[in-house]
């Protein structure tokens, strides 16, 4: 009897994807955690202001992000997409670089917080601190790219607090109305900082509003990052064909505080925060990739050292960039020239 090749238990081939591809995904996600964790510490080492995590997230964002075209898709992500813009395309460097405010940045020449990143030449437009807005933005991308006839769809995330703005609705709303190629992808943490799910989303399901949009709203397990995926490859294939927009809610975990400046054990029963390890998901991942033997402990610790080099180098090389210039503190504040 022909033995079974453990790999196929993965299903990754069902969904188009190669044994390469899923290695790939697992490097994406532990790039992002690991230029996470070396933030962390440049906060506490007071090198850096500000740090805002992904940690529990890596797995949705890689796999909603992983179906979208480089270069010609557009993402207007949110202060925890992390791994979304690495994905995209996004350098180590450039998220550290953009966190130290350096004048070469190419998120915006150190004029943004920290933590909102983005980089024209990838097609990711910048964070925008009040939530939600990106919403806007990404339906306009969306608007845009129809009126031009062009072959783009744009995807953008928030958290499920932000869920409950007006902006999303009026965006959502929009985009069913006008079948826009857009992906909405709500990264549903449980927590909107200190105020719990159940306090924020009266039918406890974000998905569920798409029906009233107008188009198919999907749960998925945001720890899983094919089972993301999966819909986020069906749902830009819905936009390209022209039949509009997919809401996924991928439930995750906050692995972290909210931000450096918050203290989640003042509001988290230690508990729960304990019990979050068990969905961290790059060990869930990991251990299928080894499961399915496509990966044994000499290649994992192969690829986390490099990675490990790739942040050491990341962090010198953003360091020893130049500060911005002062005498240029007024541009893209006030039109050049105008006085
Ligand atoms: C319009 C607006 N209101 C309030 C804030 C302050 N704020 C920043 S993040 C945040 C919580 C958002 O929670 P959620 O959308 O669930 O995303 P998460 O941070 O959990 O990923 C709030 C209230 C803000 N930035 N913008």
């Amino acid at each position: 009897m022909a033995e079974l090749d453990p790999a196929s238990a993965l299903g990754h081939r069902e969904l188009g994807l190669t044994d390469e591809d899923v290695l790939s995904m697992y490097g994406h996600m532990l790039l992002a955690r690991a230029v996470d964790e070396r933030m962390w510490l440049m906060q506490r080492a007071g090198k850096i202001p500000f740090i805002i995590s992904g940690q529990g997230h890596e797995a949705a964002q890689v796999g909603t992000t992983w179906p979208m075209r480089r270069n010609q898709d557009w993402m207007a992500p949110y202060y925890r997409s992390i791994a979304s813009a690495i994905t995209f395309g996004m350098s180590a460097e450039d998220i550290i670089t953009a966190h130290l405010a350096k004048g070469d940045d190419v998120s915006s020449g150190g004029r943004q917080m920290p933590g909102h990143y983005g980089a024209a030449r990838n097609n990711i437009v910048s964070v925008s601190s009040p939530v939600g807005t990106q919403v806007l933005h990404a339906v306009g991308l969306a608007m845009g790219a129809w009126v031009r006839g062009d072959d783009m769809v744009a995807i953008t995330s928030f958290g499920e607090g932000t869920s409950n703005q007006g902006e999303i609705h009026e965006g959502m709303n929009f985009a069913g109305v006008h079948k826009l190629p857009v992906i909405f992808v709500c990264e549903n943490n449980g927590w909107a900082i200190s105020v719990p799910l159940e306090r924020q989303v009266g039918g406890l399901s974000v998905a569920a509003r798409a029906e009233g949009y107008g188009f198919p709203g999907v749960t998925v397990d945001g720890g899983d990052p094919l089972a993301c995926y999966a819909v986020a490859r069906a749902a830009h294939q819905r936009a390209q064909r022209g039949d509009g927009p997919t809401l996924i809610e991928a439930r995750v975990v906050r692995l972290t505080s909210h931000s450096s400046d918050d203290d989640q054990r003042r509001y988290r029963d230690p508990a729960e925060v304990e019990e979050l390890k068990e969905h961290d998901p790059i060990p869930f991942f990991s251990n299928r990739l080894r499961a399915a033997g496509l990966l044994t402990d000499e290649a994992d610790a192969a690829l986390r050292a490099e990675i490990k080099t790739e942040i050491n180098e990341a962090q010198a090389q953003a360091e020893a960039r130049p500060d911005p210039d002062a005498a240029t503190a007024h541009r893209w504040v006030y039109a050049e020239g105008a006085d």
